[in-house]
């Protein structure tokens, strides 16, 4: 493809959008990949394409939670890690969350592919992929219900990028808390998680990082009153809100 000129209005989308068709190019995405990709690019063009101050807020909690947790987990698909591969290993390494690949469309060969791309993004150890650590989750009902035992398996907090399904759900009945960055304030995983970031990944996951660091010198109770003191109805109606007032100036 042309080099993005940055004098170009839509420069940033268009070097999003490069990062995913390189991506798929690399067999990390699926072509299913790329209409996702497109439904959120949609989504981020109603936000105006900014982090908004409840995605702030969301980003805040989900910062004290990962802090707070015993076993948390970054689940990775295709499209996150075409997108953030250094980011994941970066959030990775300032929480202790272990790297999980996990797939909607499932391949042997996207699995290994994936986390050959994070070991050479720095990742150190990326679960998932091992299949005598692998088990189910018998609530999902896609291939996402394959998990690590080591990972998904047992862990208390999960974060779940992109995705929209019934794995959330699942994951809630089994006592774990989820945290989602989806662009789409109504879908499934965002009304089910407890903590959804309505941003897009490649700016969420940085400020993420930046607020893991701010945090980690806080008391434990401390994080716990601001995941407390977070409500992701009123979060996700708020983003809706910034969505139709978008809408309002034309
Ligand atoms: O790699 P696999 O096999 O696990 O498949 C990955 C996809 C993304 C294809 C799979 O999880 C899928 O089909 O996802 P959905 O159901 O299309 O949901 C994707 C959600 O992510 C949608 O709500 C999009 O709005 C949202 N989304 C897309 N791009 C971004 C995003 N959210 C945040 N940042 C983005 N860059």
């Amino acid at each position: 493809m042309d080099e993005i000129s940055p004098q170009h209005p839509r420069a940033e989308s268009l070097r999003i959008r490069k990062r995913i068709v390189d991506g798929f190019k690399l067999g990390l995405v699926v072509g299913e990949g790329l209409a996702a990709h497109g439904r959120g690019e949609a989504f981020d063009y109603f936000l105006g394409e900014r982090t908004t101050r409840e995605a702030r807020k969301a980003i805040k909690a989900a910062a004290a939670l990962l802090l707070l947790a015993e076993n948390p987990v970054i689940s990775v698909n295709g499209n996150a890690a075409a997108l953030v591969p250094e980011e994941i290993v970066e959030l990775s390494r300032a929480t202790g969350a272990r790297i999980e690949v996990n797939l909607f469309h499932g391949s042997r060969r996207r699995e290994r592919l994936i986390a050959r791309w994070l070991r050479k993004h720095g990742a150190r150890e990326v679960l998932g992929v091992d299949p005598r650590f692998s088990t189910r989750i018998p609530e999902v009902h896609s291939n996402r219900r394959k998990v690590d035992r080591r990972g998904i398996a047992a862990a208390d907090v999960v974060v779940v990028p992109l995705e929209d399904g019934d794995r959330t759900e699942a994951l809630k009945k089994m006592g774990k808390r989820v945290i989602a960055i989806d662009l789409n304030p109504m879908s499934r995983t965002a009304r089910a998680a407890d903590i959804t970031i309505v941003d897009n990944i490649v700016r969420a996951l940085p400020l993420m990082i930046d607020a893991v660091r701010g945090l980690s010198r806080k008391s434990r109770t401390e994080l716990r009153k601001i995941v407390e003191d977070f409500d992701n109805g009123a979060n996700l109606a708020a983003a809706l809100k910034a969505m139709r007032q978008r809408f309002k100036q034309g």
